[in-house]
C-alpha cells in the first residue's frame, strides 16, 4: 500500500476539519457525530496530537448534565440533513440530538494516551488532557448503567437503532416492527438527496425512527423515563462489548494517573457486564446474539453485531470461533468483513448495515482479534481494508463481493482507519 493512500487519507481529514471538530462528510452529515469523532481522533493524532485531543474535548463540551454524550452536536445550522434540531427539540445551549451512540471514547482516549507514552511533550499533554476527560467519560459510563440498565441486569439497552450506529441492521427488524408509525409529523428525508435510496434504510424504517424521536420528545428527553417507556429496547452484544472495552480502557488510564476510585468503578462495570455478556453466546451460530428487552425474545440474526464482542476480553474459545466465522465469510466474499453474513436471511449486498463493509467495524474487529492472538484473520482484514481503498477510494461503505464504493464519499472515519492501519 502506497504512501499516496496515506497522503490522501490526510487530505480527507483536512477537508472535513471544521477547526475544533470534523464532519463525517460534507452534505450528507454536516455536523459532529459522537463515535465518528472519537475514532477520527485516532487518525488526527498522526497529524497533530493537540488536534486529536480537541476533537474529543469538543464532543464532551456538549455532554448533558445527566452524563449522556449525544449522538450529534449541531454546531452550525444546515438544511442538508434530516432530522435537524427543530425535530429533536432537546433544548440544549448548542442543539444536540437526544440519544447517544457507541461508547468508544474510553477506548480512543487510552489509545491516544498509550501512544504518547514514549514522546516527552505529547506525554505531558496526554496526561493533562486525559485527566480532564477521565471524569467526563466516567460520568457517561455511569449514565449508561443508571439509565439503560435500570433494573440492574448487567447489560445496557439501546432505545433507538441510531444509537447502535448500525441504523438498519437486520438485528432490529423484529423489534422495529413493534414500533408504531401512525401519527408522525410529515417529513422529508435528506439522506436520499445525497446517496442512492437503494443503498439506504427504507422509508418504513425512517417512519419508525421518527416515531421514536417524537415519543421521547413528548417525554421531555427525561432519561430516567425513556428506557421503560420505549417500545424499542434492545440489548445488542456489540454495543455492550464496546462499552465494556471502554470501561476497561478508561480504568487502565485512570490507574496510570493514580485515579484509583475511578479505575475500580470502571473495572467493576467491565467485569460485571462481561459476565452478563457471556450468557448471550449462541452455540449453533458460533457468535453472540442480542435480545429484545421489551419482549424477552432472542434476536436470531447473523450480523456483525454478534462478532464485534471480540473487542472485549471474551474467553479465548469464543474469540477463536469468531475468527473462524470471519474466515468462513472470506471464503465466500472477496472482501472482509461484511456487516451481515452473506449466506444468512436478510443479507443485502449494497444496503447500508445489511451487508456492506465498513472500515470502522473492520478496525474494531481487527483490534480485538489481535488482542486475542488471532493474527492471521486480523492481517486479512487489514489487507482487505487497504485493497478496498485502492480500488474504490474513501467511501462510507463497500460492496463485499465487488468492492464498489457505496454511500457518501471522501468519508472521514474511513480515512482515519486507513491512517490507523498504515501507521
Ligand atoms: C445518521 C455518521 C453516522 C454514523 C452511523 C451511521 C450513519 C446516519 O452515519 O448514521 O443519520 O445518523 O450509521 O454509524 O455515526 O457517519
Amino acid at each position: 500500500m502506497s504512501s499516496a493512500s496515506l497522503e490522501n487519507a490526510f487530505a480527507v481529514l483536512r477537508e472535513n476539519d471544521r477547526g475544533t471538530y470534523t464532519v463525517p462528510t460534507k452534505g450528507l452529515y454536516p455536523f459532529q457525530w459522537n463515535w465518528d469523532s472519537c475514532l477520527t481522533a485516532l487518525g488526527l493524532a498522526a497529524i497533530s496530537q493537540d488536534r486529536a485531543w480537541t476533537e474529543i474535548e469538543t464532543l464532551f463540551e456538549h455532554q448533558w448534565p445527566d452524563g449522556m454524550v449525544p449522538q450529534i452536536v449541531f454546531h452550525v445550522p444546515s438544511d442538508t440533513y434530516f432530522p435537524g434540531p427543530d425535530i429533536w427539540q432537546t433544548n440544549r445551549p448548542t442543539p444536540t440530538s437526544g440519544i447517544t451512540q457507541p461508547a468508544v471514547a474510553g477506548f480512543a482516549v487510552r489509545r491516544l494516551f498509550d501512544r504518547a507514552q514514549d514522546r516527552h511533550t505529547d506525554r505531558a499533554m496526554a496526561e493533562t488532557r486525559s485527566r480532564a476527560l477521565l471524569h467526563k467519560i466516567d460520568a457517561w459510563h455511569a449514565w449508561f448503567y443508571r439509565n439503560r440498565d435500570p433494573h440492574g441486569e448487567g447489560l445496557v439497552a439501546i432505545l433507538h437503532p441510531w444509537e447502535a450506529g448500525r441504523d438498519n441492521s437486520v438485528d432490529w427488524d423484529e423489534a422495529l416492527a413493534q414500533v408504531p408509525t401512525s401519527g408522525i409529523t410529515p417529513y422529508r428525508r435528506r439522506d436520499t438527496d445525497h446517496a442512492n435510496p437503494a443503498h439506504r434504510p427504507t422509508d418504513a424504517q425512517y417512519d419508525a425512527f421518527v416515531w421514536l424521536v417524537e415519543h421521547f420528545r413528548r417525554l421531555g428527553w427525561d432519561n430516567s423515563l425513556l428506557h421503560d417507556a420505549s417500545p424499542f429496547r434492545v440489548v445488542d452484544p456489540a454495543f455492550n462489548a464496546i462499552l465494556i472495552r471502554s470501561c476497561a480502557d478508561l480504568a487502565a488510564v485512570a490507574e496510570a494517573l493514580g485515579e484509583k476510585t475511578l479505575a475500580q468503578r470502571n473495572r467493576a462495570w467491565a467485569q460485571r457486564s462481561l459476565d452478563a455478556l457471556d450468557a448471550l453466546w449462541h452455540v449453533s451460530s458460533q457468535r453472540y446474539q442480542g435480545f429484545n428487552r421489551a419482549t424477552g425474545e432472542r434476536i436470531d440474526s447473523r450480523s456483525i453485531g454478534g462478532l464485534l464482542p471480540i473487542l472485549a476480553a471474551i474467553p479465548p474459545a469464543r474469540a477463536a470461533a469468531i475468527a473462524g466465522q470471519i474466515a468462513a465469510m472470506g471464503e465466500q466474499m472477496h472482501f472482509l468483513v461484511p456487516s451481515h453474513d452473506p449466506g444468512a436471511p436478510g443479507y443485502e449486498a449494497q444496503r447500508y448495515w445489511r451487508g456492506p463493509i465498513w472500515l470502522i467495524t473492520n478496525f474494531l474487529i481487527e483490534n480485538g482479534l489481535r488482542q486475542a492472538g488471532q493474527t492471521e484473520v486480523a492481517d486479512r482484514i487489514v489487507r482487505s481494508s487497504l485493497d478496498l481503498i485502492e480500488k474504490s477510494g474513501f467511501a462510507e461503505y463497500y460492496e463485499p463481493q465487488t468492492g464498489a464504493a457505496l454511500g457518501g464519499g471522501r468519508f472521514t472515519w474511513t480515512a482515519a482507519m486507513v491512517i490507523e492501519f498504515l501507521t
